[in-house]
């Protein structure tokens, strides 16, 4: 399985609870008027909650810093202040939530399915106001309590990723030269076949926080599946993968019978493989020889994209269709 794992320091500090009032009644026709100072508001929680549409932990590294609102003062006429809000933080489903302390790290939970939550640091409770401390002693009390402050926190996220798209093709298309296109990974790129001897994994950030990971493998020729060529022992890495990426080198000769001999050795190696959604792409569209074959393929696939991970033309469309098919998942 490709799996790496991403992750976070950030910190996080819950709401302080209000303070307590100190007030006394004064109101027509109530002479001597009792304690009258209201309670401090809660402060807020910071809770985090695991979301679907979140693939990576990116976001993190910009923004490490999540407070809670303070809860509010009480204050006279018994008014209890109000409380603070929770802050809501949300991170993607697998992520395990650690806290640092003195350089140790304790475990506060594992966020796994959607919509599960933690609370990571309780907001303070607010003090109480004066209308408390009333007794036959003390009709007028002068105390009131401070709120608790919020907890504040160091925490580590982790999350260990599984690619969301698999880049499949056959040796020399061009997956290195598309995945370090797209992303800040930087595998061997030659123009020889079976360059890529291990897959690679990169981080693909569209902006507006939509991020995902995509994983190039060894190329892939007819009889794979016996072990011709690299085999397909890489193939386990996509098999949990959301999307395959089918790249096409439009230069080449062949291009379709390449097409389908790949597919033949996916289904033989799990007939699963075949049935996840695929996006055809078609490659190196700078090159003079690839004009020929773009009219061909089109006639050929429902839907395919024309690219050349070269210079980048195409790319961005091809990315928005990927997280197209992502998001809805
Ligand atoms: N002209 C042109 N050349 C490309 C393009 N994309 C890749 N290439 C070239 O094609 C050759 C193979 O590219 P790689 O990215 O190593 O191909 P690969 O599919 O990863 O190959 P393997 O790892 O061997 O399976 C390199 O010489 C690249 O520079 C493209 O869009 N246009
Ligand atoms: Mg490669």
């Amino acid at each position: 399985m490709v799996k790496f794992v991403d992750e976070a320091e950030i910190f996080v500090r819950s709401g302080k609870g209000g303070d307590g009032c100190i007030a006394f009644r004064r109101e027509r026709g109530i002479p001597k008027g009792g304690p009258w100072g209201g309670d401090g508001g809660k402060g807020g929680d910071v809770i985090f909650k695991a979301v679907r549409n979140k693939k990576t932990l990116i976001d993190f590294h910009f923004q490490k810093h999540f407070y809670a609102q303070n809860g509010k003062p009480g204050s006279s006429n018994n008014k209890k202040g109000k409380d603070g809000e929770d802050l809501i933080v949300y991170v993607p489903c697998g992520t395990i939530v650690k806290e640092i302390v003195n350089g140790e790290e304790r475990i506060l939970g594992d966020l796994v399915e959607e919509n599960k939550s933690i609370v990571v640091a309780k907001g303070g409770k607010g003090g109480l106001g004066n209308t408390h401390f009333k007794s036959s002693t003390n009709q007028t009390p002068r105390i009131a309590t401070k709120g608790e402050p919020g907890e504040e926190k160091k925490i580590k996220l982790e999350l260990k990723i599984i690619a969301d798209v698999g880049i499949i093709g056959y040796p020399n298309s061009g997956k290195s030269t598309l995945l370090s296109k797209i992303s800040k990974a930087r595998p061997k790129i030659a123009d020889y076949p079976f360059t890529t001897i291990e897959p690679n994994l990169g981080l693909v950030d569209l902006g507006d926080y939509r991020s995902f990971v995509i994983a190039d493998i060894p190329g892939l020729i007819e009889g794979a599946s016996k072990g011709k060529g690299l085999g397909i022992k890489f193939l386990k890495h996509i098999e949990r993968t959301k999307i395959l990426i089918h790249l096409l080198d439009l230069s080449e000769n062949d291009i379709i019978n390449r097409y389908e001999n790949i597919r033949k050795e996916l289904e033989n190696y799990d007939p699963k493989l075949v049935e996840k959604k695929e996006i055809v792409v078609g490659n190196k569209i700078d090159l003079e020889q690839s004009k020929k074959s773009m009219e061909k393929v089109k006639n050929y696939f429902k839907e395919i994209y024309f690219i050349s991970a070269l210079t980048g033309t195409g790319i961005k469309e091809l990315l928005e269709r990927i997280w197209e098919e992502l998001k809805n998942d």
